[in-house]
């Protein structure tokens, strides 16, 4: 086993009480926890073959971790991430807490039961982070702390609510993912502070076992990162035994030992420990008197007493980083994957779960009578009433509120309008509208001053391309230390006033996209966590979503409510090319759950969907708003809009004549060709229609939902689009197009049974100017107006009939 370069912890005089009661809760967990994954797998009836799963080895690794942190050090104020595979671990603690229930526990993995993965939505107010995609849990407790701090400084948390210390317990394959060092970049930047990563380093991951010397790389970087790292390597016992004459020469032995033959060392148990030893250490005295005085059994046990199964070492540990102030902490806590089970060690245990047999033998071992497996207190040797006692004294066990841990924080008022930027006849692009209403909202005037105060916005090195610019400078922004504007001090010229401090309101993130993301689900979730309302906007360049993809279903996944403006979009983007220009970013929209997605094309539609943005994202039954927006300068009409409509994802722009034979419907920057095509489709096509499409989402959505009501029996639920597609005749036709996949739009046909043909670039894009990129790919003028000739030449079925199928052989 490698030995990483590491702080050794003073031996820490704190006191650990009831050791041997907290060693009967670790046993608990241990039984609890496999015993809910064996329920699942081997106990409930089976209805489709497939099986459960569940992680009892993961699950074995960090129950002394998890007993030493939730029985003595974390406090109610404490936010915690749990690595996905501990979930059973997790939901037994609580339930020993009395927070859950055994219903629940003997439903995981079934619907309505506890989740595989904790899961904030699913599983209820005890859970701080959803884990599951892993990494991510990991790294978001860093953005909690950045918010903790933020809303703490801007004065939003109520004084009564103590500030806590943000802790992920991770699995050491967590650390492979590339995300995790992002965050530890930005963290370092940002100088975030109580913030705990305790690694269970069992040195297994699904597959295999990790190579040696990783941890002093990993180590490394923490360290240069700015955090304090503890390795957490051996327990009392084999300190106690190093202590002894010929210890020295067993503590090298160990340390010298390659991961993967300690882990088969472990599975194969005393006599193969005996065997390894002496063959290479049977000539020191000191050791032979050490070996020959245990049994088998004892051997086993000493040899796998590393640091992160033993209890008190772990609180020691603990309590010393504790006292030792606010400086992000990393604990490598050595462990063995398995611990305590049959198939402790073994490199393939990760999905490993005990046979009928073994787990017979380790109930008489935890001595759990049949019919008992669920009680809190079976088989363990402390009176209940004395386990009740301490479990109810635990500081973790004290309310936060008398609502619990799960916090709310009152809704900030959002005037009726928002103020409209002088648009009208003007060229004009959704992005620059976009910053000229935010800039508005930062004079923090009259009505949107309340506003203003709770919108926290931030950016991965877009802030100027994206439109913030103008905000920040009124705004400023989020710094823990107040830093001076240098440029500005120096009267150098830019447009740019980036003083920092304290109360700023801008978080400005280096490039790394996952992290926009995991910042903006720690600000969505601040609410929830922290009791204090932030109304995050984050900007970021459409094709980039997709950098950022996982963290962003993160963030969704747990509920966190954000507005996303992504901006530039699509070919639009034109001479930036292929890797700028995004093509599906519109269906991500569409299928993203939580996430309301917009695609305006003009600001006066943008204006109504900001605003509306900030009362859903507030809303208990409201969602996270995603709005895609382009830098395209177009004409903005004179006209007033019908909000309602914009809203509920499409207007009409001209109605169509009742019983239409065709209309045309377009969204996003590629108004104006439409609106030209549709100058000339409309002489040839009298009472042709002109449809403005906001959101492809969220009218899809609509639809849906109408389905779903009708078949339950709510015979008059209508959608928006339909009744938007009602007046047009049954088999008409609709030509779409947007500067996003076709498909995006290709559905609509399957609304009233309406002929669709659907225009938008369906393949990479590359550099060009707009007028030859939107020929290219077909969504200019010419080509919409051939789709509507198409469309009104070829009847549905005609157009099948007309096709050549003889090379199909049918
Ligand atoms: C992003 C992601 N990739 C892959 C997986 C599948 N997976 C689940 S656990 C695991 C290995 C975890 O090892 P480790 O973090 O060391 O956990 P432990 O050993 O404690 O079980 C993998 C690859 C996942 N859950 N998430
Ligand atoms: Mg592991």
């Amino acid at each position: 086993m490698d030995t990483p370069v590491s702080t050794l912890v003073p031996p820490a005089p704190v006191e650990t009480r009831h050791v041997h009661i907290l060693k009967q809760l670790e046993r608990k967990l241990l039984w609890l926890s496999a015993w809910m994954i064996h329920n699942a797998n081997h106990i409930r009836p089976n209805r489709d073959g497939l099986k459960v799963g569940g992680h009892q080895a993961s699950c074995a690794s960090v129950i002394s971790i998890m007993a030493a942190l939730y029985f003595e050090i974390a406090r109610p104020q404490d936010r915690i991430a749990v690595k996905p595979h501990a979930g059973p671990v997790f939901h037994a603690m609580n339930y020993l807490f009395g927070r859950q229930s055994v219903e629940k526990m003997a439903a995981l993995r079934a619907l309505g039961g506890v989740q595989s993965y904790p899961s904030r939505v699913k599983d209820g107010p005890e859970v701080d982070f959803s884990t599951g995609s892993v990494g991510l849990g990991v790294a978001m407790t860093t953005f909690a702390a950045l918010m903790a701090d933020y809303v703490r400084l801007h004065g939003f948390v109520r004084p009564d609510l103590p500030a806590g210390r943000h802790i992920a317990i991770a699995g050491d394959a967590e650390l492979d993912e590339g995300n995790i060092y992002e965050a530890l970049l930005e963290g370092w930047k940002h100088d975030v502070r109580n913030l705990w990563w305790i690694v269970d380093y069992n040195r297994q991951s699904l597959d295999s076992v990790v190579p040696d010397r990783l941890f002093g790389r990993i180590e490394g970087l923490f360290r240069d990162m700015g955090w304090n790292c503890v390795t957490i390597k051996y327990g009392r016992k084999l300190e106690a035994a190093f202590a002894q004459d010929g210890g020295e020469a067993l503590r090298r032995w160990i340390d010298d030992c390659p991961n993967s033959l300690y882990s088969a060392l472990t599975f194969q148990g005393g006599a193969a420990w005996r065997q390894a030893v002496l063959a290479d250490l049977g000539r020191s005295r000191g050791v032979r008197r050490m070996i020959d005085g245990l049994s088998d059994e004892e051997l086993g046990a000493l040899m796998t007493n590393l640091g992160g199964h033993d209890i008190e070492t772990v609180i020691d540990t603990l309590r010393a980083a504790e006292a030792d102030g606010d400086q992000p902490t990393c604990f490598i806590a050595y462990t063995i994957k398995g611990m305590g089970l049959p198939f402790a060690g073994h490199k393939d245990n990760h999905a490993g779960m005990m046979t009928e047999e073994q787990m017979e033998g380790f109930r008489e071992q935890m001595r759990i009578r049949p019919g008992h497996e669920w009680d809190r207190f079976e088989g363990l040797d402390v009176p209940e009433a004395d386990l009740q006692a301490f479990l109810d004294a635990c500081p973790f066990a004290e309310p936060l509120t008398p609502q619990g841990r799960a916090l709310t924080a009152p809704m900030v008022a959002v005037p009726a309008a928002l103020p409209m930027p002088k648009v009208a006849g003007r060229k004009v692009s959704t992005q620059s509208g976009f910053g000229d209403i935010l800039a508005e909202i930062g004079r923090g005037q009259g009505e949107l001053r309340e506003l203003a105060d709770h919108i926290l916005t931030t950016s991965p090195d877009v802030t100027v391309s994206t439109n913030l610019g103008p905000w920040v400078n009124r705004r400023g922004i989020f710094d823990r230390h107040t830093r001076n504007d240098v440029f500005r001090d120096a009267k150098l010229a830019s447009a740019q006033r980036w003083g920092m401090s304290p109360k700023g309101q801008h978080v400005e993130l280096g490039i790394a996209e996952q992290n926009l993301f995991l910042l903006l689900g720690a600000a969505g979730l601040a609410p929830g966590m922290t009791g204090a309302r932030v109304l995050p906007i984050g900007t970021v360049y459409d094709p980039f979503v997709n950098r950022g993809l996982d963290a962003l279903i993160y963030a969704l996944y747990q509920d966190a409510r954000f507005l996303l403006v992504s901006t530039p979009s699509g070919l639009t983007l034109a001479p930036e090319g292929g890797q700028h220009q995004s093509v599906n970013t519109p269906l991500i929209g569409m299928a993203a759950d939580r996430l309301a997605s917009f695609e305006p094309a003009h600001v006066d539609e943008l204006a109504v969907l900001l605003r509306h943005a900030f009362e859903t994202m507030q809303r208990a039954d409201g969602s996270s708003v995603w709005l895609r927006l382009s830098t395209r300068a177009v004409e903005q009409p004179v006209r007033v809009v019908d909000a309602g409509a914009v809203v509920a994802g499409a207007h009409w722009v001209v109605p169509p004549r009742e019983g239409a034979r065709i209309a045309l419907a377009y969204q996003g920057p590629v108004a104006p060709e439409a609106l030209a095509a549709f100058s000339e489709l409309e002489a040839e096509e009298q009472g042709a229609g002109l449809l403005a499409i906001t959101s492809p989402d969220r009218l899809h959505a609509g639809w849906l939902a109408a389905l779903r009501a009708r078949r339950a029996g709510q015979r008059g639920a209508v959608s928006h689009v339909e009744h938007v597609l009602a007046p047009l005749a049954p088999g008409a036709a609709l030509v779409t197009v947007l500067d996003g996949h076709p498909a995006t739009h290709a559905w609509l046909g399957a609304v009233r049974g309406q002929r669709v043909v659907p225009l938008g670039p369906d393949r990479f894009g590359q550099s060009g100017d707009i007028p030859d990129l939107y020929r290219e790919y077909g969504i200019d003028a010419d080509a919409i107006l051939d789709a509507c000739a198409q469309a009104l030449l070829a009847r549905g079925s005609e157009c099948v009939n007309e096709l050549d199928t003889s090379g199909f052989g049918i």
